[in-house]
This record gives C-alpha cells, sequence and structure tokens, in this order.
C-alpha cells in the first residue's frame, strides 16, 4: 500500500531495493511502490543546474530550491492521478528527528511519503521552511546525500508489509517490535570455536526458552539501552516477571563496584 515518491539527483541508488532480497518481493507484490523524480528533469536553463553558490560565501553548492519544487509538484500531480491519497513530505537530515520503529510501523500503514535527497551542502532554507513536513536523521553522522537514508527508511517500511517476510512472525519479534532490543540468537554447530550454546535452547521447554529471551531482551537492553526498558516500565508494558528481573538486575548495578564503563567508541 504505501508509495514513496523520490527526490533525487541519483535514481539508480534505488534499482538494488527493487530486485534484491526482501525489498524486491515487497516490490514484485505491489505491496510498496516507489517512484523516483529528478529535480535536473525540471531545471530550466541552457545548463539545467540544480545547485548554486551559497549567499554568504563558503564553500560547496547549495540546491536550488524551484527544481526542487518543480519535481515536488510533479510527483504529488502523479499520485493523485494514480488515486493515492496525499502524503507528507520527508527530509532525511542530521538535523531531523531520530527515525524510530514506531514512525516505521505508522508509514507501512499509510500511503506512503514523497522523500527528498539533498545534495551539495545541503538545501535551500525556503524550500525546507515551505514544503518538508518533517525532517529525519538516521544518527549523528554526516553522508554525501540522502539517498542511502531513504533507502534505509523504505527497507524498514517494505519488510513490514504482509507477506514480504514469508514468516509474519519474524516482523514482530525483531528488536524495538517490542520496544526492547532482540535477544541473542543461535544456530549449529553446539559447540563454535569453544562457545557452547545455552542449555535452555536445547531443550524442548517452550515456556522456559520464551522466559529465557525475554530475560535476555530485558538484561541487554538495559545495559545498553536503559532508556528503553524505562520507557517500557513507564507504560506498564512489563509483566510481573519482567519486574522481578529488572530488580535483580538493578541490585546487580547497586552491588557492582565496576561501574559501567563509558562507550569506547570503535576507534
Ligand atoms: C547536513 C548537516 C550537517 C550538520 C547539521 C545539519 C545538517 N543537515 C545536512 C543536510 O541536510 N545535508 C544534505 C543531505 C546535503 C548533504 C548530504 N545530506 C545528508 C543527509 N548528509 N547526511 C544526511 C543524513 C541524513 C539522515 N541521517 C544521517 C545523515
Amino acid at each position: 500500500m504505501p508509495r514513496f515518491d523520490v527526490l533525487t539527483l541519483f535514481a539508480g541508488y534505488f534499482e538494488p531495493l527493487r530486485t534484491q532480497g526482501i525489498c524486491r518481493r515487497a516490490f514484485d507484490s505491489g505491496a510498496v511502490q516507489l517512484h523516483t523524480w529528478n529535480p535536473r528533469d525540471f531545471a530550466s536553463g541552457a545548463h539545467r543546474s540544480v545547485d548554486d553558490r551559497p549567499y554568504g560565501g563558503g564553500p560547496g553548492m547549495v540546491m536550488l530550491a524551484e527544481p526542487l519544487l518543480a519535481a515536488l509538484r510533479a510527483a504529488r500531480q502523479a499520485r493523485e492521478q494514480a488515486g493515492a491519497p496525499p502524503a507528507p513530505v520527508l527530509l532525511f537530515s542530521p538535523a531531523g528527528r531520530a527515525l524510530r520503529q514506531a514512525d516505521v510501523q505508522r508509514l507501512a500503514q499509510s500511503p506512503g511519503a514523497v522523500l527528498v535527497c539533498g545534495r551539495y551542502e545541503g538545501v535551500d532554507q525556503r524550500f525546507i521552511d515551505r514544503h518538508v513536513d518533517a525532517e529525519i536523521s538516521l544518527g549523528d553522522f554526516v553522508l554525501s546525500g540522502g539517498e542511502i537514508p531513504a533507502m534505509a527508511l523504505i527497507d524498514a517500511v517494505a519488510r513490514l508489509q504482509p507477506g514480504v517476510l514469508g514468516d509474519e512472525l519474524s516482523a514482530q519479534q525483531d528488536s524495538f517490535s517490542d520496544g526492547l532490543l532482540d535477544c541473542p540468537h543461535y544456530t549449529r554447530p553446539p559447540l563454535f570455536d569453544g562457545l557452547e550454546v545455552p542449555q535452555v535452547l536445547l531443550g524442548g521447554d517452550h515456556a522456559r526458552i520464551a522466559r529465557w529471551r525475554r530475560d535476555r531482551m530485558l538484561e541487554l537492553s538495559w545495559r545498553r539501552r536503559p532508556e528503553l526498558v524505562l520507557a517500557m516500565e513507564r507504560a506498564q508494558r512489563l509483566d510481573r516477571d519482567d519486574q522481578r528481573l529488572l530488580r535483580a538486575l538493578r541490585e546487580r548495578d547497586a552491588g557492582a563496584d565496576d561501574r559501567q564503563a563509558p562507550d569506547p567508541g570503535y576507534t
């Protein structure tokens, strides 16, 4: 059902989404639609420029508002002609609000969105002020353009479409679908590089396995992303067993003299 209209100077980025893996199934079945619009096709002048030098000086170039608006109008018109309801215009930027799985779930059940992919040093602010409904960030880093975040969003929406994952349950069972990080997974062999599979997973006690997985989700989330657990607690989404484990984790923290070390980063 969701239709994405992507404003981009580099439509080629999006081809692999149509032809590879899980996303391909979503496109083949028509569960997700993707149309790209190149601002250059809507630029005027002999050079069909889509960028110009920044007022006030400084390095790099800024995307012109007018070709973007012309592309947006064409996308809107095509949506209307296809009978697609109006959809929000989203721009990918590190200055945006962090994308969450709840946003993805909402988009997956919506008519879709128009995705604006910036390039160069950025987009003329007046286009954003007048025509962008929300700015979305995938994290605190800078890319050469908004295409890869747009692909990430489309991928996240596509895999939630009914029938796309094959196993309907796996979309409900992954990280964040329940507001917590996922539990660890194991498969054959039973012994790898001196490491065994947790014994509980080798027995057939499905209630014990479910409880073990839930405990690991809570434990991992508590260590790495305590705010996720606190949000679940506030929303009263922790059952009695969850609350018992959380109490134990807090007692362990209180007794520990090895305070949680700060994240050392990647370098
Ligand atoms: C870049 C930037 C840097 C610091 C603070 C705010 C910022 N906004 C932008 C921006 O909108 N840049 C445009 C899109 C043009 C240059 C490439 N663009 C971009 C988007 N780089 N990185 C992103 C991005 C988007 C979502 N999540 C992470 C990074």
